[in-house]
Order: structure tokens, then C-alpha cells, then sequence
């Protein structure tokens, strides 16, 4: 039987003193609803050390990730306060940063099942996920992967919008720009077709771990470009047609 608890603390010790570990399947099989719990788990001795649930994260929601990473399910990771970021992000907590342009979505009211969350959006922006994988080299299994909640490290968004004043969201060019240099372009099209879909994705995945998407939650729908790797003492910024941009300072 899998020890949730055993192979939560084992990544949560690894996340925190910054260390990569080999993938949890190296021991052992592991299913995608145990990978879950492990998730949840991970989760849960965070919020006991004082962190709030915020959001979730979509993953593999595009080819460009899928094909990069050798995955092709969607997932989901949980979004807590403490990897919302300003302006300023450390990188001596993380083990191997890397970034990637995103969708966000701005949830107004609680969603429970999937046909209430295209009413349910309050704003859209622009913003970027900073993925961190605790396995060596980002190299993982799908469970592996969903147990390490997706990668989540930490998040930024640009100022939203009002959905309804955007006239659609399913070709936004994004542009990631580090140092001043062009660095990745994409469209919102490479998320499902249509970041609405990650959107409604995210919702029946809600629906189905009995976790409600809460108002003032973030909905972060997944890169539209492969991830890169995220330097030290970098200006990284991310643009969205119509949407503005959000910028980050790393240290
Ligand atoms: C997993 C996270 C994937 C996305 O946008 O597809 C993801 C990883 O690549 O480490 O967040």
C-alpha cells in the first residue's frame, strides 16, 4: 500500500531544503489517485505551517509542453499565497527554476461543477508560472509529476481585465522577454484551443476532488510555450495582447 504521508514528507523536505530527489516511481508504483492524495497531502503540511489555498494551476494543457516533458494528460497543481510574487523573486529556494508565459483567470464566484465557471470569471490577465520540479533534471512520470503538485514554485499576473470587454481570449499572442530579449512567443491558442477550455478543465477537476474554485481564487490555464530556464539577477517580462504585461526582477 502507498504511504501518502511518507512520500509527501519526502517531497516536501525536498522542496524545502532544496534538494532534488529521484522520482517517487523509483520505489515503487504509484497510481494517479494516490498521486493526488500525495498532492493534497504535500498541501496540507503547508496550510499547517500557515499558507493559504489561492488557486490552482493547470498542466499540459499545450503540445508544446507535452512533447517537452514526454506527458499528455492534463492536470492539475494547488496555488498558495506564499508563491504569489510582487516584483522580486529569490531563486536561492529552488532547485531549477524555469519559466514559462501563461493565461490567468480571476474566479468571482464559487464553482462547483464545470457549466458554472464561464460566469464565474471575474478578470483575465497575463502572467507567468515559475515551475520547479523536486525530481533531478525534471525528469518524471505523470504520477510522479501530479504528486509534486504539477511543479508549482511560484506566480505572477498582470492586471486583469474585464472578460467581456476582450471579445474572446483564443489567439492572444504572448511574448516572454528576458533581459530585454525575445526569448519565447506564443499564442493563447496552444492552451486546449482556448484557455476557456483549461478553464473548464480545472472546474471538473474541482468538481471532482470535492475542492470548490473560490472567489478571489487564481486560475493559472497553463504555458503556451515550452518552459525555459529562469537566471539569477534577470528582468523577465511577459506580454499578452490587449492584456499588458507583468514583470519580475529574480535574485
Ligand atoms: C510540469 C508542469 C506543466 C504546464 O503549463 O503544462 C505545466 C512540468 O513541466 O514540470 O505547468
Amino acid at each position: 500500500m502507498t504511504d501518502v504521508q511518507e512520500l509527501a514528507a519526502t517531497l516536501d523536505d525536498a522542496e524545502r531544503s532544496v534538494r532534488a530527489i529521484a522520482p517517487l516511481t523509483d520505489g515503487g508504483p504509484l497510481g494517479v489517485a494516490d498521486a493526488y492524495r500525495v498532492q493534497r497531502a504535500v498541501l496540507a503540511r503547508r496550510t499547517a505551517r500557515g499558507e493559504r489555498l489561492i488557486g490552482v494551476k493547470m498542466g499540459f494543457t499545450s503540445r508544446a509542453k507535452m512533447v517537452q516533458m514526454g506527458v499528455d494528460d492534463v492536470i492539475w497543481g494547488l496555488l498558495t499565497d506564499s508563491m504569489l510574487v510582487e516584483s522580486t523573486l529569490d531563486l536561492s529556494g529552488l532547485i531549477q527554476p524555469r519559466i514559462e508565459p501563461e493565461i490567468a483567470f480571476l474566479i468571482g464566484r464559487r464553482v462547483r461543477s464545470a457549466v458554472e465557471v464561464d460566469a464565474a470569471v471575474a478578470g483575465v490577465a497575463v502572467g507567468y508560472e515559475v515551475l520547479d520540479s523536486r525530481y533531478r533534471d525534471f525528469a518524471f512520470t505523470l504520477p510522479d509529476v501530479i504528486a509534486d503538485n504539477a511543479s508549482a514554485a511560484a506566480f505572477g499576473v498582470g492586471a486583469w481585465h474585464d472578460p467581456r470587454e476582450l471579445g474572446g481570449i483564443d489567439n492572444i499572442g504572448l511574448v516572454l522577454e528576458i533581459e530585454g530579449r525575445l526569448t519565447r512567443t506564443g499564442s493563447s491558442a496552444a492552451i486546449l484551443g482556448d484557455p476557456m477550455r483549461s478553464l473548464r478543465a480545472a472546474a471538473r477537476l474541482a468538481e471532482r476532488a470535492g475542492i470548490p474554485l473560490e472567489p478571489g481564487w487564481v486560475v493559472l490555464a497553463g504555458a503556451a510555450t515550452a518552459a525555459v530556464p529562469l537566471p539569477r539577477d534577470a528582468h523577465v517580462r511577459v506580454s499578452g495582447a490587449g492584456l499588458g504585461s507583468v514583470a519580475v526582477t529574480t535574485v
